[in-house]
């Protein structure tokens, strides 16, 4: 057989696969089996000065409705072209509720997380219990959980909303259900916050990512600011390190707060920086308090309360706060470790800073 022939055949064999619809791996190896994780998703970052005039705005434009039912503007990363997800594994979103307004009840298998920023009178009322949500607090929405959020009182509100919305579309196993009724919204219990006053007693935080893992969600549906804070002075009194890391745990059995979701809150404190480490999963990071930067693969992401940033699996991460600062962080760590994908680096020096992220414009 002739060279021409060969490479003809060849050219035949690759149109022929195409038309059967079958993909030669030889030709995709390099792509797909890569030395270590390659996320579409890029380092980014959203900052509060650009999303809450934003939020403003579509609170003054934009009913909250059955059908719409959140005002939520979803983080989308742009490495995901189009996709409206923060990073691959996880939905990331401002929520914002004006004086007075409701958000329907409904339930749906992806789980989610709500991390408050400013304002007060909201609750979120989930499976019958109206939980309170004041700065700083953690409010879990678990799946199938009738979920809605109410704003009775007279200032807007604005929170992190953090879902494992692509995790569980990824496996083909969303579902979705408006409440029933009578009433778009569940009744008013007399008593609020009944989770937090039957499980509040127990330990609600770890240190460091360790939590164990469970195939069910908290018991407790409240992660109040005031006590998170405390357990962080605690930790601080007790350690020397640049950064000190609590994650939220089920007080029954100590494991994630979510089977899919981990929650934790990472203090840096003033004037120190924090190793650099790369970790397999993603995470998104919210600023609760403080000013500070991190570099991310070499770029550096300047931020204050309020601003949001990506952290893509396997990019490397370090922190620096010229005063103490409280980052919110949520990963999709328990499904890593449920599976075995568990992988951590930490860097022995400081990263090269190569350049500094500039936020899209600011709002006119
Ligand atoms: O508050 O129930 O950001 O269902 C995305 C989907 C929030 C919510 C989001 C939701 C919600
Ligand atoms: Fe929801």
């Amino acid at each position: 057989m002739t060279g021409t022939g060969h490479a003809t055949e060849l050219d035949a064999l690759y149109a022929d696969l195409a038309a059967a619809e079958l993909r030669p791996l030889w030709t995709i190896t390099e792509q797909l089996l890569t030395p270590t994780p390659r996320p579409r998703a890029v380092p980014w970052l959203w900052p509060a000065a650009t999303m809450k005039p934003l939020a403003r705005r579509a609170i003054r434009l934009v009913p909250v409705e059955r059908g719409g039912e959140r005002r939520v503007l979803s983080l989308q990363n742009p490495g995901l072209g189009g996709a409206p997800y923060a990073v691959g594994t996880l939905w990331g979103a401002i929520q914002c509720l004006g004086p007075h307004e409701t958000a329907p009840a409904h339930r749906h298998s992806p789980g989610a997380i709500r991390f408050v920023l400013d304002g007060e009178g909201v609750w979120t009322t989930v499976d019958g219990d109206a939980c309170d949500m004041r700065p700083g607090d953690l409010v879990l929405t678990p799946s199938m959980n009738w979920h809605d959020h109410v704003n009775g009182g007279d200032s807007e509100m604005f929170w992190f909303d953090g879902l494992d919305l692509p995790m569980v579309a990824a496996l083909d196993g969303v579902f979705f259900e408006e409440y029933p009724g009578p009433g778009e919204s569940q009744p008013e219990p007399a008593e609020h916050n009944v989770s937090e006053r039957v499980h509040a007693a127990g330990t609600r935080y770890a240190v460091g990512t360790t939590a164990a893992l469970s195939p069910r969600h908290s018991p407790l549906m409240v992660y109040r600011w005031t006590d998170t804070a405390a357990e962080l002075d605690r930790l601080a009194a007790s350690s020397d390190e640049p950064l000190l890391a609590l994650e939220y745990v089920d007080p029954v059995t100590g494991a994630s707060v979510l089977p899919t979701l981990a929650c934790a809150v990472h203090r840096v404190r003033a004037g120190r920086r924090s190793a650099p480490v790369r970790r397999a999963g993603n995470a998104v990071h919210v600023v609760f308090s403080g000013h500070g930067s991190s570099v991310i693969d070499g770029q550096r992401f300047d931020w204050g309360p309020g601003d949001m940033f990506a952290v893509p699996s396997w990019a490397a991460v370090e922190h620096a706060a010229a005063e103490q600062a409280d980052l919110f962080v949520l990963t999709d760590a328990p499904v890593l470790r449920a599976l075995g994908l568990e992988r951590e680096q930490v860097l022995d020096a400081p990263q090269a800073v190569t350049g500094t992220f500039v936020p899209h414009p600011r709002e006119r």
